[in-house]
């Protein structure tokens, strides 16, 4: 992509991320109409649905040629990530917005061809937002962030995963990941799959692992966390599909090594 493209689609992005933040923190407080999606546990509610709309609206009007994929389906249907892609999740975090009214992340990633050129994840009620141009480094607000350290060892590691892998599951076999976490030093749950990859981006956490992603979870994630040195890929160590939903595994290269093993050693089928 052109620099000079690259730069004014940045700043776009930049401007339309911090205004649907400006519009939630203004609406937080107003009651909420939440509706559930593919179980009772997978929350929707009209801010999702007009933080997207917001977007959709904005890039339709300035770049009719851009392409968009949304959770809430206001963008297109992709079969192909040719020309500019903006994949975009209005709020990851949903279940975290609806009962904490914090902790949850607008995450938008522009892709060119299949390639991440620019990613934002914007914590919207702590204002900070994280962003990235591919490279050209990976920022927390104004302060650019180290790439990540690379002796890591596994026992001081602290691993963002929910507690599905310790239940059973069609994945991985729940005692060889319960025999992980007594090897890790900690575990953490965020619930926004965005936020966990903007914390291993500034490397408060170590990695992130997840049995079901979509495109618009980690589309603003991978483009950041690359910058910073880290590695993505589905538990298996395969590339990632955009178009599709994947296992995550995002880590530094060391800690890959170490979990994919693990991982190999309990896997059962490839069905997510
Ligand atoms: P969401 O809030 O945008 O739906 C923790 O739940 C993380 O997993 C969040 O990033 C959430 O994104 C994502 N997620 C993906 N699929 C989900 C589902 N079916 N139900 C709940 N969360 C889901
Ligand atoms: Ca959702
Ligand atoms: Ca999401
Ligand atoms: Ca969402």
């Amino acid at each position: 992509m052109d620099s000079n493209l690259r730069n004014e689609i940045y700043t776009k992005g930049l401007q339309w991320i911090k205004q649907a933040g400006e519009n939630i923190r203004t609406k937080i407080n107003n009651p909420l109409v939440v509706d559930t999606k593919s179980n009772p546990n997978d929350l929707v509610t009209t801010m999702d649905r007009e933080t997207e709309s917001f977007f959709v609206t904005k890039i339709k009007e300035t770049y009719p040629e851009h392409a968009i994929v949304g959770e809430e389906g206001y963008g297109d249907k992709l079969s192909s990530m040719d020309g500019t892609v903006w994949v975009i999740d209005p709020i990851d975090g949903t279940m975290n917005f609806v009962h904490q009214k914090r902790n949850f992340a607008i995450s938008v990633g522009i892709y060119q061809d299949g390639i991440g050129e620019i990613g934002f994840i914007y914590d919207v009620m702590s204002d900070i937002l994280y962003h990235a141009k591919r490279n050209e480094g990976a920022y927390k607000d104004n302060v650019k962030l180290p790439s990540l350290k690379t002796d890591t060892n596994i026992t001081e590691a602290i691993i963002a995963m929910n507690h599905f892998w310790l239940c059973p599951n069609k994945l991985v076999d729940e005692e060889v990941m319960q025999h992980f976490v007594r090897t890790i030093r900690g575990t953490r749950v965020y619930g926004s799959a965005a936020l966990e990859f903007a914390f291993a981006a500034e490397g408060i956490i170590n990695g992130y692992i997840s049995m079901g992603l979509s495109p618009w979870d980690i589309a603003a994630g991978i483009i950041i966390f690359n910058e910073v040195g880290g590695v993505t890929t589905t538990i298996d160590g395969t590339p990632i599909n955009m178009l599709e939903k994947n296992t995550i595994l995002a880590c530094n290269l060391v800690l890959q090594d170490e979990i994919l093993s693990t991982v190999k050693e309990g896997r059962k089928s490839d069905a997510i």
